[in-house]
């Protein structure tokens, strides 16, 4: 039987979690097992390292990693392992998420990290990215991501059709 598709899900800290709950919520949809670790690059090093250079092995085929501040965890992964990584920077209330944006998308040349955007739509948006490649290996996947277009796009349309409608309501008074 064929390996089922695995992703490894790391954050810098539990303090992450609400973040990238969003990813979970994602995969859970489209029915991909993943593994959820805290690993900080900062914190907790040589675990970061074992974490890595064992993610094959772990049967991943797809890293998320999340981070805020300095986040350097997404690009440390990165530079041990050849599976793709994708990184979701932290909203950070000092800065903004601007901190954990630049630290995670500014790989040098040679290790790149598939950088979301900052915060929840980040990490929902890599859900669906480590789909989108997985897809390209597990047709069911692919045929689920059409449907979710077409569902995202039904909810818009009738998102629209709603707001018409209360506008209508509204001049009327
Ligand atoms: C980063 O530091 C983590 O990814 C987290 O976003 C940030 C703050 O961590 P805590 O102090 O909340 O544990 O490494």
């Amino acid at each position: 039987m064929a390996k089922k598709p695995k992703i490894g899900m790391v954050m810098g800290s539990d303090s992450d979690w609400p973040t990238m709950e969003e990813t979970a919520k994602v995969l859970d949809e489209f029915g991909v097992d993943y593994d959820v670790d805290v690993i900080s690059a900062h914190r907790t090093p040589d675990k970061a390292h074992e974490y890595a250079v064992n993610a094959e092995g772990s049967g991943y085929d797809v890293i998320i990693a999340g981070a805020g501040g300095a986040a350097h965890l997404a690009g440390v992964v990165a530079s041990l392992t050849t599976l793709p990584v994708i990184g979701v920077p932290m909203l950070t209330t000092a800065l903004g998420g601007v901190d954990s944006l630049y630290s995670t998308v500014q790989m040098p040349g040679g290790v790149p990290v598939a950088s979301m955007g900052i915060g929840k739509s980040g990490a929902k948006n890599a859900g669906i990215f480590a789909v989108q490649i997985l897809s390209t290996g597990y047709p069911a996947l692919k045929k689920k991501l059409a449907k979710y277009k077409k569902d995202q796009a039904a909810a818009v349309a009738k998102k629209s059709k709603n707001l018409k409608q209360q506008l209508k309501k509204k001049t009327r008074r």
